[in-house]
């Protein structure tokens, strides 16, 4: 296993001294290394993966050397814009390491929306056409690809591929101090009281993470599921939008839409379309723990901001925050007196019980049980020109 003081050390001695990215759990010693290690001068959390290879190529700009972007797979999608579109050396030709926390290797169990992402990782990196490679897990394999990989980007002006397998870092001898949150209820007790005050007839989407994994765990053991519940897996940041798409075609049952701090950063300006868009039975909770939690508790930037102040310039109707579960009855009623797009800011600590499981339906079957539930016949008929809502056959 790597060092990951080591592996830091050694990628200041080929240069590259500034990181930037957004945390992934794979890649967690080493987000807990750079954490305590670095200055903030020299560290960024981005909102997403793309924002993190435009701080990368201004980074560049100004000082001639590469940059390192980490991140988890699941955010490829984020990082190809900019790193095809002005990173390539077919346009702007901007050095940098860019290394990938690889979820869903093939021979490795993972959760079904790591799957797909992680079979057809070495096809889409070849399509790039820039140059990848695995990192070996020996250190002092690891040393030679690195320093191979850094002078590889300077020397062809293009961002170079590193993939993590599982299980590559060892754990960092030093620790970033633990976040805040004395005081503040758990995620878990603040979902159970919000269930409890939002009621059997509406539709939740949960966020990617572990308030999805709470969400599902809970029905289980209360045994009641209404089942309208929808799970945003994967997607970090969209769960706020398939709430708004949902809602534009359900306007008689309010959507809620639970969020957290950081899928919430990273998307932000869907907000603004929900704002414009969404109809008064859309409503938005965010779980703010000021961390990416389900990935290792790294910060997200959500402290500079009032979220529910920042809601209400976006142009939702009405925005308030709590910490106490207990007020969550009046907090919501005020929320349904307004309408919506309206949100509630609801701050938590950082943190989940060891034992939490994980949903034992596949992503399918939960879709069509939800789609089901949403089609069924108690349910209005479809309106003129609509299409009626009908379950999923495959
Ligand atoms: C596009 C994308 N980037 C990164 C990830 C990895 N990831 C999964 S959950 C998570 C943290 C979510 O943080 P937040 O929304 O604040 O919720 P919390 O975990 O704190 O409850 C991250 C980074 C992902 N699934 N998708």
């Amino acid at each position: 296993m790597i060092d990951p003081a080591r592996f830091v050390a050694h990628l200041g001695e080929q240069g590259v001294s500034f990181y930037t990215g957004v945390p992934d759990s794979l890649l967690k010693s080493l987000n807990s290394q750079i954490l305590a290690e670095l200055p903030r001068e020299r560290h960024v959390i981005a909102a997403n993966e793309g924002a993190a290879v435009g701080i990368a190529i201004g980074h560049h700009l100004r000082t001639g050397r590469p940059a390192a972007v980490y991140l988890q797979n699941s955010g490829f999608g984020n990082l190809v814009n900019p790193l095809l579109s002005l990173a390539d050396p077919d346009v702007y030709g901007v050095p940098m390491l860019v290394i990938v926390g690889w979820r869903g290797q093939v021979g490795v169990k993972d959760e079904p929306q790591h799957v797909k992402q992680g079979r057809v990782m070495a096809p889409l990196l070849d399509a790039l056409e820039l140059p990848w490679a695995v990192l070996p897990k020996d250190p002092a394999d690891a040393e030679r690809c690195v320093k191979e990989a850094v002078a590889t980007a300077v020397e062809r002006s293009c961002p170079y591929l590193l993939m993590v397998e599982k299980g590559s870092f060892a754990e960092p001898a030093v620790t970033a101090p633990a976040p805040a949150g004395a005081g503040l209820p758990s995620r878990e007790e603040a979902l159970v009281a919000l269930v409890e005050a939002v009621g059997d007839d509406p539709v939740i989407v949960s966020t990617t993470g572990m308030l999805s994994r709470e969400l599902f765990a809970l029905r289980a053991q209360s045994g009641n599921d209404p089942g309208r519940d929808f799970l945003t897996v994967g997607g970090m940041g969209h769960a706020s939008s398939i709430a708004l798409g949902l809602a534009m075609r359900e306007p008689d049952r309010e959507v809620w839409c639970f969020d957290g701090d950081g899928a919430l950063l990273m998307h932000l300006g869907s907000l603004a379309v929900i704002a414009d868009h969404a109809p008064a039975s859309y409503f938005h909770v965010v779980f703010n723990n000021g961390v990416h939690d389900s990935v290792g508790g790294q910060p997200t930037s959500i402290g500079v901001i009032d979220t529910a102040a920042a809601a209400r310039a976006l142009g939702y109707r009405y925005a308030a925050s709590t910490a106490d579960p207990a007020e969550l009855p009046a907090q919501l009623a005020a929320l349904r007196a307004h309408g919506g797009p309206s949100l509630l800011e609801l701050r938590v600590r950082p943190g989940n019980r060891p034992d939490l499981g994980r949903p034992s339906r596949t992503p399918a079957q939960s879709k069509r049980a939800f789609m089901a539930a949403l089609a069924a016949p108690e349910r209005r008929a479809a309106g003129p020109g609509e299409d009626p809502p009908r379950a999923d056959p495959a």
